[in-house]
């Protein structure tokens, strides 16, 4: 008698510290989860940083930002333009600036340069990708009212957006009005969302 509750109690243990290791299990994969997603947040912002230096760098050598506009008649197609030509500024040949990280290069719309262009040894159109491997967006202040079609989203989910460059939503002018914008759509992939990351150039 003494032997069978006592074994019964146990199983009872046995049961309440299996739930609390439940609990804690669910607690650390929730919070481990979300510190990937703030983590890969960081990573964006820290990224649009170093990208707006480098076209400030850009434009102490060149004495112009780089072109949001890709030249005519090298891509395929009018995806992600504003981003190829972000690229292709950057890894012209002639320039002489720091070049940004080759790490964050994405090719989302799978397109080719139809003649060598650029330092790399490849004809990809690259675009600069985020952590979540959207394109970046780069919008140069001369050419603000272009909307830029681009080809991004949710893992597995990719479509074509139509994006324009920012404006200040209380008067209505453009942000950054004589620099530029750099835009990333944030963890959902989709831009005009809250969770999108803006970085806004002199
Ligand atoms: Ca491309
Ligand atoms: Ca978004």
């Amino acid at each position: 008698m003494h032997s069978s509750s006592r074994s019964a109690f146990t199983i009872l243990e046995l049961m309440v510290v299996l739930v609390i290791v439940g609990i804690l299990m669910s607690v650390f994969v929730i919070g481990g989860g979300r510190m990937f997603s703030s983590s890969n947040k960081r990573k964006a912002q820290a990224q649009l940083t170093a990208l707006s230096a480098a076209i400030e760098e850009f434009r102490q050598i060149e004495n112009q930002y780089p072109d949001d506009r890709l030249p005519v008649g090298v891509a395929g197609n009018t995806q992600n333009s504003s981003a190829e030509a972000l690229f292709l500024a950057f890894y012209n040949p002639e320039y002489t600036g720091r070049r940004p990280d080759q790490e964050w290069l994405v090719n989302l719309d799978g397109d080719t340069l139809r003649k060598p262009m650029t330092s790399l040894p490849t004809r990809e159109l690259f675009e600069f990708g985020d952590p979540w491997l959207n394109p970046i967006l780069y919008f140069e202040s001369l050419h603000y009212g272009d909307k830029v079609i681009v080809l991004a989203g949710a893992e597995g989910a990719v479509e074509e957006q139509t994006v324009g460059a920012l404006k200040n939503e209380r008067t209505g002018a453009w942000q950054a009005p004589n620099g530029f914008q750099l835009l990333s759509a944030g963890e959902d992939g989709f831009f005009g969302t809250e969770d999108d990351i803006s970085q806004l150039g002199s």
